[in-house]
């Protein structure tokens, strides 16, 4: 009966149909379900299904907004309880648009995306200098920074934010970027570890990176 529920609460979340996401995993925690294998079992893989769709143009990206916020409200019940039994995500990523560029909804994705990877996110906003995202990392030990950027005009924002950090001794922190005219050409031009063509990548790619 309870797998059922965790198939309910997955098709949910894809669906993104939040008062059932919300509904079901109550559900699952007053049956006595741990936290964490709801995230692992039920709301991780609705993600991932829905990033895979992204990829393969099954869905676009108001179905991926939708599933997101769905995982968040379903994650706003379980996060307390994670936190309260010390479970804390494994990696830390900062995410910003870099100075000058003010669009957001590319990098909302993304970040979104990996808190649905049980990463734990830190968004620095829009129009970031260099010394923002080099702080953030540094307060919050995070292993990954992630920078966006839409215009041509704010794409050498980036490069200035890489070697910025690299002068600041960060070079144990990946860095991936990503946006709308960022390519891997580019990106290996400018010395960032990893680019991705969106959202449901740069999970992979976040991954990869943390992990290497
Ligand atoms: Co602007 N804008 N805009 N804009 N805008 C573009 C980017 C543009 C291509 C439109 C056009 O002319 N056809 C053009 C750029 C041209 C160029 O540089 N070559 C442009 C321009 C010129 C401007 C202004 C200069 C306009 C003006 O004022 N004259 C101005 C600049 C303001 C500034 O930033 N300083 C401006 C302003 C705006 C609005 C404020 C009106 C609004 C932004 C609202 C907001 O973000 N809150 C806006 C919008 C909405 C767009 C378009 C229409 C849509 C962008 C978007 O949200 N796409 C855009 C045209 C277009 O792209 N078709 C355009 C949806 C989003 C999900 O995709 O952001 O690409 P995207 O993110 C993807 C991937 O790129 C990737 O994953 C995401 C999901 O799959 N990704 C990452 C993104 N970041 C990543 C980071 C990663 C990994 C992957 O790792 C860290």
């Amino acid at each position: 009966m309870l797998m059922n529920t965790f198939q309910e609460l997955t098709d949910a979340v894809e669906k993104g149909n939040r008062k059932e996401a919300a509904r079901l995993t109550q559900v699952l925690l007053d049956a006595g379900t741990a936290p964490l294998e709801i995230v692992e079992s039920a709301l991780v893989p609705a993600m991932s299904n829905v990033g895979e769709k992204f990829k393969n143009n099954q869905v676009f990206v108001p179905e991926m907004l939708i599933a997101a916020r769905a995982m968040k409200e379903a994650m706003a019940i379980i996060q307390p309880l994670l936190t309260a039994a010390g479970i804390v995500p494994k990696y830390t990523a900062v995410i910003g648009t870099v100075q000058g560029d003010l669009h957001d909804i590319g990098k909302n994705l993304v970040a979104m995306m990996l808190k649905g990877a049980n990463f734990n996110v830190i968004d620095v906003g829009i129009n970031v200098p260099p010394e923002k995202f080099i702080a953030a990392a540094r307060e919050n030990n995070a292993q990954l920074v992630g920078l966006s950027a839409l215009l041509t005009t704010t794409m050498p924002a980036m490069k200035t934010i890489v070697d910025a950090m690299r002068a600041a001794g960060l070079n144990n922190v990946k860095i991936m970027i990503g946006g709308a005219p960022i390519t891997q050409q580019f990106a290996n031009e400018i010395g960032a570890d990893g680019y991705s063509p969106d959202a449901a990548s740069a999970v992979d790619l976040a991954h990869k990176l943390v992990a290497a």
